[in-house]
């Protein structure tokens, strides 16, 4: 087997996950020129309620996206699984709505997420708008209108910077329909402040990780931060075969605390708004013995007492506008102890690009 320094050096994964800061910036710049941007925005101002859809990684981005608009734009925005449309459409549309439906996929080519596209535009005659780092893909042949992010794409089969970016385009957009110039401009700003964040979270993860082997993982977050508690859960299980789970933060009190031990490595997204009632969290579930991550933009004195290891962001930004960077340390994290375990992020077991079915 490779040494945990060859498959560090060469990886594709951390090699992606360390290039966020430019694909935020190619990302957010390829909207300046994408002539599709202020038809989108028009369709946008129309529509009173919003659908996002994705499977997997990018379910976990709809949701995020979703709170995000919900709250810069005042209009109710759900987040579903592709599959919760398919087999559940009067549920998951019911029928005095008209959402304008935004299906969002890495590849553009997962068979759920262009099924529920054709089903929306073709069926249940609703605006479509998809959101893809692939060209020409088969979900851009389904939707109404396409926004493609090349520069976000991945060669590696676990999303990361495809994640932030496509998230941080659909947070610009919500911006613009709002008409909150100050916050797209805190999203063109965020390369600046994380560039020189990314390397040193590298490293401090893989030195914290050290010869630790956790047994579980939890990643707990409130609001707009629980969809990306459920990204960081899934990057950890994808890249490590690690056992994760995602909680909001204060329902991890009802249950599931009954699992910390010494060998559980619990995560905090600390928000702004929340962040007393999720810092008594953090500190009982210390008391309990487990090892306590905190990711937040700004650490208070529990934070800093109750901890084992803190990222904090130090961000000049609204709380909304922090969901992409928070997730880079869970990334880091995921990788980190997939290669302590002496596997390779690089080739994720049982895991393919893309989920086609027949
Ligand atoms: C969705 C997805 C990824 C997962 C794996 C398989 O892909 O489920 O979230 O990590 O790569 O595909 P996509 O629809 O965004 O291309």
């Amino acid at each position: 087997m490779e040494s945990a320094k060859t498959r560090i050096q060469d990886s594709t994964t951390l090699q992606e996950i360390l290039s966020q800061p430019l694909a935020w910036q190619e990302s957010l710049r390829s909207l300046e020129t994408n002539s599709n941007i202020e038809t989108i925005l028009e369709k946008a101002s129309s529509a009173k309620e919003f659908l996002f859809i994705g499977c997997g990684t990018s379910f976990y981005l709809a949701e995020a996206a979703a709170a995000s608009w919900t709250v810069l734009t005042g209009q109710p925005t759900r987040a579903l699984p592709a599959s919760e449309l398919l087999l559940f459409p009067a549920l998951s549309v019911p029928r005095n709505t008209q959402p304008l439906a935004v299906i969002i996929s890495r590849s553009g080519s997962t068979s759920e997420a262009v099924r529920a596209a054709s089903f929306l535009a073709r069926e249940a005659r609703i605006p479509t708008l998809g959101l893809t780092c692939s060209p020409s893909s088969p979900l851009a042949s389904e939707c109404e209108l396409t926004i493609e992010l090349s520069s976000a794409n991945e060669k590696s089969t676990v999303m990361t910077r495809s994640f932030t970016s496509m998230l941080m385009v659909l947070q610009y957009l919500a911006g613009r329909k709002s008409g909150t110039k100050t916050f797209c401009d805190s999203l063109e700003k965020l390369p600046d402040g994380c560039s020189a964040l990314l390397q040193s979270f590298s490293e401090r993860t893989y030195a914290f990780l050290g010869n630790r082997l956790f047994d579980d993982y939890v990643f707990l977050g409130q609001g707009p931060f629980q969809g990306i508690a459920r990204e960081a859960s899934l990057k950890v299980t994808e890249m490590s075969c690690s056992f994760s789970q995602a909680y909001h933060t204060l329902e991890f009190r009802h249950g599931p605390k009954a699992i910390v031990s010494p060998a559980t490595c619990l995560t905090f997204f600390v928000s702004e708004s929340g962040a007393q009632a999720e810092c008594n969290v953090l500190a009982e579930m210390k008391e309990l013995g487990g090892v306590v991550i905190t990711i937040c933009n700004r650490a208070n004195k529990t934070i800093r007492s109750c901890s084992d290891l803190v990222f904090e962001l130090g961000l000049n930004a609204p709380e909304i506008a922090t969901l992409a960077p928070v997730v880079v340390p869970a990334q880091l994290l995921g990788f980190y102890a997939g290669i302590k375990k002496g596997l390779n992020p690089d080739s994720p077991k049982n895991l393919s690009r893309v989920v086609l079915l027949d």
